[in-house]
């Protein structure tokens, strides 16, 4: 079965996309810890970092950065935390994450 992110990436189900291209997707968390909470995505669904070939991860590692300084420019945040968890969603995704100190998170 799809997961709920492969969904987004073929618009099965709405998402605020804020940057994509033909291997990576960026929107935003439905459940954000704080506003403008980003997930960036790989379109091949695979669940665990790990896993994924190396260029992808470095393609990941890539857009992540650029979808970051382009959150860090726009928004007025002392740091993009970035987190990799997975527990809920089975498909790789990095958490950005717009902090201007660590109060602004309730685990
Ligand atoms: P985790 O797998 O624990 O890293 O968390 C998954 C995140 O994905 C969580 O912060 C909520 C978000 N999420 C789950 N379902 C959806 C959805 O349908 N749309 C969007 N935009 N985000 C979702």
């Amino acid at each position: 079965m799809a997961s709920i992110f492969t969904k987004i990436i073929n618009r099965e189900i709405p998402a605020h996309i804020v940057a994509e291209n033909d291997q990576f997707i960026a929107f935003l968390d439905i459940m954000p810890l704080v506003k403008g909470h980003v997930l960036v995505v790989p379109k091949q669904e695979v669940d665990y970092i790990f896993d994924l070939e190396p260029d992808v991860l470095s393609g990941l590692h890539l857009f992540a950065q650029q979808v970051a300084k382009a959150m860090d420019k726009t928004i007025k945040c002392t740091r993009i935390g970035v987190a990799v968890i997975g527990l809920e969603v089975p498909h790789v995704h990095v958490h950005l994450v717009p902090l201007k100190s660590m109060d602004d998170i309730n685990f």
